[in-house]
């Protein structure tokens, strides 16, 4: 039963078992399992789980650590598959994408960044704690349509507003769209800061990017 695999995905997170995080991932690519619902049924719950020990103490930050690690095993082994699946060739957009400065987390703006390029955008990857500037130098060199930033932290989620203000100074706004992301944003945040959007997940995200680029074009 499908629900049994997504269950082991879940437990071999919290369990910070990357080697059997990456045979269940595995073993959902042969079964012919979506790769989107392993990740968002069965590996992503088991990160929600340790997160919210680690937010209560009953969880401490090796924890932490070793399900993240569980966690990019898994999804190093289905991205492939995520962008095969997406296998759409003609350039929608390009898109400048980081983790701002002072912030690690990687895998929900990887997952964004995978599902923006199997759906047709041109992506950028800047990786984490991008400085500021490099965001605003990027968009100019690659003449991008949209600049992503997540901040998955209360603390670093005020530099998508420097972000914001950088391609300002480049003069790059509006032509350049902003979308942002990461737990803590929300449209309120996106309407403070002067940003175009925002969205909770990676399929949402390719959403918004397609109405961002198609209004830039009307
Ligand atoms: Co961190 N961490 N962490 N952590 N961590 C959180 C975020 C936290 C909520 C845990 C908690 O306390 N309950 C908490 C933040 C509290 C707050 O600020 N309010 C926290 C903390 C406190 C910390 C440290 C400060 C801990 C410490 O050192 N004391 C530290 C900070 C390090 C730093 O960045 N400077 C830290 C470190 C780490 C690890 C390194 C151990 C590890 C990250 C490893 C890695 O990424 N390579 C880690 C992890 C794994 C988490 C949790 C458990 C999971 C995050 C995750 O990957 N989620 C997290 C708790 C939680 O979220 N449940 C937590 C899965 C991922 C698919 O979802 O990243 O939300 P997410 O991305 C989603 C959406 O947000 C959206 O789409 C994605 C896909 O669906 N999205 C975008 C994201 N970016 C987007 C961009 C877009 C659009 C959508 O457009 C551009």
């Amino acid at each position: 039963m499908v629900e049994d695999i997504f269950a082991a995905m879940k437990q071999s997170i919290v369990d910070g078992e990357r080697e059997e995080a990456v045979a269940l991932a595995r073993k959902a690519v042969t079964a012919g399992i979506d790769p989107l619902a392993a990740i968002n049924q069965g590996f992503v719950l088991g990160l929600d789980e340790v997160g919210a020990q680690y937010g209560c103490g009953e969880l401490f930050l090796p924890d932490l650590v070793l399900a993240a690690e569980a966690m990019k095993g898994a999804v190093a082994v289905l991205e492939p598959e995520l962008a095969r699946r997406g296998a759409v060739r003609q350039v929608l957009g390009r898109v400048v994408i980081g983790t701002v400065a002072g912030d690690i987390h990687d895998i929900g703006k990887t997952l964004v960044a995978t599902m923006l390029s199997a759906n047709g955008f041109e992506v950028h990857d800047l990786g984490v704690d991008v400085p500021i500037a490099a965001f605003a130098q990027k968009a100019r060199e690659v003449e991008a349509d949209i600049v992503g930033v997540s901040a998955l932290l209360t603390t670093t989620m005020v530099k998508q507003r420097d972000v914001v203000e950088a391609l300002d100074d480049l003069g790059l706004r509006p032509r350049v769209k902003v979308m942002v992301g990461g737990a803590p944003v929300t449209a309120a945040w996106v309407k403070e800061i002067g940003a175009d959007a925002f969205s909770e997940d990676a399929i949402g995200a390719v959403a918004v990017a397609r109405r961002l680029v198609a209004a830039k074009e009307a």
